[in-house]
């Protein structure tokens, strides 16, 4: 443990402020005090870093690379002090030094290189393992823009560039001399060298990776593990120099270009695949590289290759990094000189893969010739990889040619990269029960009853250090007083909570904290939007990405009938109502922007309506992000998640509102059906078509918007409202919305669903008003929340993929 008390941190903070500042604490901006921070913090953090690493080397550890696109990490600062157990002491010591931790908190930009759930889900990941003493690292890119900052203008979405580093990171840890070289294009040229067959990758453009190392430090347990992303430079003395030196300046310039626009940008896009050869680009450069560098520090610790698999777990997180695969059978048998046979049983020994999407438009394809001409080496490998799996399913299903072509790695002229994470992994894994009962039955069936043993789940979760004790400093200590601290190591032991549910003393302390979270995202609220809202009213919170099958426009839909309702009834009895929204769009994805101004739309006519303020008001916030997650989900009675039940493959801020004792108004869908489960039907409230309903309806059609919007008085009234300018003078604004809904027959059954969410909508607010009763289902959600913690998820793929030993060790 940290060793530092108020004065030491004092002396340390004011001394360290003057050696980078070379001024007084006095004269100094906001940010320069920020920085001081996170520099010290950093110092603190070094030591530790240094003897995990050592530990974990001398000991010859398990080492787990999580390797991912994303990594949504938020801010640091104030976590890596939660998890020191420091962040208390540094808030008085700097409040004695006239300087407010919580201002310098909200000053760091937020780490924000991911689109959403995976991302975030990696993120929980990394502070689990380390929390749980896991030797676990991140491997992924380091964006130099992350996931796009939006804007609201005149209620629609502006994207603009998201420049998180424009005032440096302290985090970062550049690493020159750990460089990779990635090597592009080119040709192989294949020899015979003493009967064995030598491939050489020749006039290849080689890319320089620089990695950087951030601290991932574990909760009160003096473990730092290591997140490194990697960065794209041109390599100097290689390419740019040699055609400066023919004069070919251009072509130097080019070849710059080309390689930093490797690592430049987070594509934004969550759940349409779009073949970009830049993507495939960014996934083999951070692939190769970090796979070079794994093996470069496991052969310079003394390990032999053949053991390779007893050491390495490597996790592909969605099929984004699935290049793994053939890269590291690349370097096993091009670099080490191993037979087919061996390195195909190192790498499936070693890969583990996650799906974390059936939706078959995310399914990534890429098109045969551009992966030839990028990574001719790589193609090879797949090429044979591809023809000794289809041969074994010949050998089982001989014959069944629409089979075999159904689950072929490379067919129709694409490589088809889940089947390929498939067949080279030991385990493919879904991320809530439903989910992985769908891909088994369903979306991956015939690799399914192919390899049955491959399959398994495991539930997602999300740390409960981020998003309970930092994000919920006061309901972390209703806990503490009630059932002890033992929940903070110990998710699982907040069913104690339970006990106190009938409590009335604890049911109004949970009111109260609620209460106060609430005044708190009003305070923002108004701050940045100037819009006033009631801490009184029901804060009902939908916040994701916009997409169809989240169905935002089901909630939408039922706010303008709720309003309808109250104008014609202006003494409607209803408890009034808050409703939040926030969220991005994929800056293509047209549908999901209308519904952004279609929000934006219904706030604006609602919140300047004067029959209706008192009972109803409406807020797009700008800019979903973590940090401002961390605001808005203690802040929540009601949790959002609508989606079309089979289409959300788990949600994960359906925990976090949960574990905040926000109430779930939701769909048997994802991990939605396991919060049931957990809390009984008493506890939530459920609507809509359940999943064989739906399956129903996609296998036999039968479904017939019209007709269920004709039958319905409240859906012929606002399905209109969207084109008769009720909500835009311009007619025309809203008819992709109106036309997606009925004319092509929606696949997401919207309207479908109307009638049981208004009726659960209706249970909910009647349930509302006995206080009492609501904070004891808070109690309840909250009680039942731990086995949603990540580090629940981190233990079971610990033991039950990666293999991994030191777990027995640590708990
Ligand atoms: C693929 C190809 C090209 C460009 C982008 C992509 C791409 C990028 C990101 C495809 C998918 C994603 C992200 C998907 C995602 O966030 N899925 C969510 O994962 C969560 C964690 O498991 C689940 O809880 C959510 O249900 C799931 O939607």
């Amino acid at each position: 443990m940290l060793k530092i008390n108020k004065e030491t941190f004092k002396k340390d903070y004011e001394k360290k402020f003057l050696e980078m500042h070379g001024t007084e604490l006095a004269f100094a901006s906001e940010q320069s005090k920020y920085e001081t921070l996170g520099v010290l913090v950093r110092d603190y953090v070094a030591g530790m870093w240094l003897s995990t690493t050592k530990s974990y080397n001398e000991n010859n550890e398990k080492q787990v690379y999580y390797f991912s696109m994303e990594f949504l990490l938020g801010r640091l600062l104030g976590n890596t002090l939660l998890n020191l157990g420091i962040r208390d002491m540094c808030k008085e010591a700097l409040a004695e030094l006239n300087i407010s931790l919580d201002s310098l908190e909200e000053l760091e930009q937020d780490q924000g290189l991911g689109n959403g759930g995976l991302g975030r889900l990696a993120a929980c990941f990394l502070d689990s393992m380390a929390s749980l003493g896991i030797p676990g690292n991140g491997c992924g890119i380091r964006y130099k823009y992350g996931f796009f900052e939006q804007k609201i203008i005149d209620g629609s979405q502006i994207e603009a560039p998201d420049n998180w580093l424009r005032s440096g990171n302290v985090w970062e840890i550049r690493k020159a001399d750990k460089a990779e070289i990635v090597r592009f294009g080119g040709e192989v040229k294949v020899e015979d060298i003493n009967g064995r067959l030598a491939f050489t990758h020749i006039n290849y453009e080689p890319v320089l990776a620089i990695p950087y190392d951030t601290p991932v430090v574990g909760y009160e347990n003096d473990v730092v593990n290591t997140l490194r992303l990697w960065s794209a430079e041109p390599v100097s003395n290689e390419f740019d120099f040699s055609s400066f030196s023919r004069g070919d300046f251009l072509k130097a310039i080019e070849y710059k270009n080309s390689v930093e626009a490797i690592s430049q940008v987070l594509y934004p896009e969550d759940s349409f695949y779009e073949g970009k050869m830049l993507r495939l680009k960014q996934q083999y450069f951070f692939v190769s590289a970090g796979l070079q560098s794994i093996i470069r520090h496991y052969k310079s610790n003394g390990g032999n290759l053949k053991g390779l698999d007893e050491k390495v777990a490597i996790h592909i997180n969605d099929t984004h990094p699935t290049l793994i695969i053939p890269e590291l059978m690349r370097i096993l048998m091009d670099d080490e000189g191993f037979a087919w046979e061996d390195a195909w049983r190192i790498t499936k020994n070693i890969c583990a893969y996650t799906n974390h999407t059936i939706l078959s438009e995310a399914l990534e394809k890429w098109p045969v010739d551009m992966f030839r001409k990028l990574l001719p080496r790589i193609y090879m490998i797949v090429e044979e990889i591809n023809s000794r799996f289809c041969q074994n399913l010949w050998n089982k299903y001989t014959g069944q040619w629409d089979k075999i072509h159904r689950m072929a790695i490379i067919a129709d002229g694409y490589v088809k990269m889940a089947h390929l994470a498939i067949a080279g992994s030991h385990s493919v894994n879904g991320v809530a029960k439903l989910h992985t009962e769908i891909l088994k039955k369903q979306e991956m069936s015939d690799f399914y009853y192919y390899y049955p043993r491959k399959f398994n789940n495991k539930t997602n979760g999300i740390t409960h250090r981020r998003w309970l004790l930092k994000a919920n400093p006061e309901l972390t200590n209703l806990l503490k007083e009630t059932i002890g601290p033992s929940f903070i190591k110990h998710p699982m032991d907040m069913e104690a909570f339970e006990r106190f549910s009938n409590n009335k003393s604890v049911q109004e302390k949970l009111h109260d904290i609620k209460r106060n979270n609430k005044v708190n995202l009003a305070e923002i609220i108004r701050s940045n939007q100037g819009i006033i809202i009631d801490p009184d009213s029901i804060f009902d919170v939908q916040v994701k990405r916009i997409h169809a099958y989240k169905r935002q426009t089901l909630n939408a839909l039922r706010i303008m009938d709720l309003y309808n309702e109250i104008i014609e009834n202006p003494n409607l009895d209803i408890v009034p109502r808050t409703f939040i929204f926030a969220g991005k769009a994929a800056p293509g994805y047209f549908l999901a922007k209308k519904t952004i101004e279609l929000i934006n739309a219904i706030a604006e006519k609602i919140n300047t309506d004067p029959r209706v303020q008192n009972k109803l008001k409406v807020v797009f916030m700008e800019n979903y992000k973590v940090s401002l997650a961390e605001h808005i989900v203690p802040a929540a009675d009601v949790s959002e998640q609508i989606s079309t039940t089979t289409k959300e493959a788990s949600g994960t801020s359906n925990m976090k509102f949960m574990m905040n004792g926000g109430l779930t108004m939701a769909t048997l869908d994802g991990a939605n059906v396991e919060i049931r489960d957990e809390v009984g039907d008493d506890n939530i409230f459920i609507f809509g078509l359940n999943e064989r309903e739906i399956l129903d309806y996609y296998k036999h059609g039968g479904y017939n918007a019209w007709e269920v919007c004709n039958n319905d008085p409240r859906l012929r009234r606002i399905t209109n409202d969207l084109i008769n300018g009720y909500y835009s003078p311009d007619r025309e604004k809203f008819k992709t919305i109106y036309e997606h809904l009925l004319t092509y027959n929606d696949e997401f059954f919207v309207l479908k669903d109307f009638d049981s969410y208004l009726k659960a909508q209706d249970r909910l607010d009647k349930a509302y008003r006995d206080k009492h009763h609501w904070q004891k289902m808070a109690a309840v959600n909250i009680a039942h929340s731990g086995i949603f913690s990540s580090d629940r998820t981190i233990q079971e793929y610990a033991t039950g993929i990666w293999g991994s030993e030191f777990l027995y060790k640590n708990l």
